[in-house]
């Protein structure tokens, strides 16, 4: 979610949230985080879209690890399910929630 309302331009709505970790919802917690020097971008990781990246996205990557084919676990969204997506992604963000309210 934005951290600022969205401009319209010719009824078209743009907003550009890799600029700044203070570009997504904050609540008290990063809303996103840096991906590449001076990017930021949603966290990585959470397989079963709960807002959570924790023990059961794990289990969801173990179930698919070694099959191809963009899906909830390809987290690098390379078409292949495996250990780069669990280990450069999933566990480095484990323990991120999301920030938007309920
Ligand atoms: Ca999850
Ligand atoms: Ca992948």
């Amino acid at each position: 979610m934005s951290a600022y309302a969205l401009a319209q331009t010719a009824g078209v709505y743009t907003y550009n949230f890799t600029t700044g970790a203070n570009q997504a919802y904050e609540n008290g917690a990063d809303g996103q985080k840096e991906i590449a020097t001076g990017i930021w971008g949603l966290f990585g990781g959470d397989a079963d879209s709960d807002g959570n990246i924790e023990t059961a996205d794990k289990t969801i990557w173990g179930t698919m690890a070694g099959t191809n084919g963009y899906s909830n676990s390809d987290f690098d969204m390379n078409s292949q399910i495996n250990n780069q997506d669990k280990n450069d992604i999933l566990v480095g963000n484990a323990g991120a929630i999301s920030q938007v309210p309920e």
